[in-house]
């Protein structure tokens, strides 16, 4: 299995997936700093030209939710996803719910204060989506009071997608009115395979 990523990325929370999982796979680096993901080869494997992609044989993945709910799905004696129909439907709940009431407007911050060129810039739009942000985690602080989990009593895959969306809203703070969120992170992020941090992963593609 070959998981082709990025440091601090959406292919973070890929990798914690196969960590957890304890499957071997093997990483290949698409640098998109120098366009590495507009190369020819690199968009045969995904049109989008967007990390990440998994290649597990014949089958070659993208969309990171996806490929994460294939390998809940290969490896279902790990108990990743829940096997009860209505567990199961609360996950892709918070599935959906983490990639776009909180991912979209953490996406719509990072185009409008990095990622566009400086003059196609919005300011409204910022002030715009942090308010969306603030408004839709403010549902996920009152789901957390007294929970471990997003789902039931054990990890499952949705615990890996919001605590990931989470550490990229922390990084811009605005996690500072979530105290049981930002608890909840702190824990799946102490977990012995989360992965790197998005602020250390930003440190090690800078050294
Ligand atoms: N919905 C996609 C989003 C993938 C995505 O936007 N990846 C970013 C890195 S986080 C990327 O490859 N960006 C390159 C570009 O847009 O040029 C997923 O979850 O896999």
């Amino acid at each position: 299995m070959q998981l082709y990523e990025f440091g601090p990325t959406r292919s973070i929370r890929m990798r914690w997936m196969l960590q957890e999982l304890g499957v071997d796979f093997e990483s290949v680096t698409v640098n998109l700093r120098a366009g590495e993901h507009r190369h020819p080869d690199f968009l045969k494997l995904n049109p989008a030209g967007k990390i990440p992609v998994l290649v597990d044989g014949d089958l070659v993945l993208t969309e990171s939710v996806a490929i994460m709910l294939y390998l809940a799905e290969k490896y279902l004696d790990k108990g990743l996803v829940p096997t009860d129909i209505k567990h199961r439907a609360q996950v892709n709940r918070w599935l959906l719910f983490a990639v776009t009431e909180l991912e979209q407007p953490l996406w719509r911050i990072s185009r409008h204060t990095a990622l566009y060129p400086e003059h196609l810039r919005l300011p409204a739009e910022v002030s715009l989506a942090r308010q969306n942000f603030t408004d839709m985690v403010a549902v996920m602080e009152d789901h957390m009071q007294g929970c471990q989990f997003m789902v039931g009593n054990t990890v499952t895959v949705a615990d890996f997608v919001c605590a990931y969306t989470l550490d990229w809203a922390n990084e811009i703070r605005l996690l500072d009115g979530c105290p049981q969120l930002l608890r909840y992170m702190e824990r799946m992020y102490a977990r012995p395979n989360a992965p790197l941090r998005i602020a250390a992963a930003i440190a090690n593609v800078n050294t």
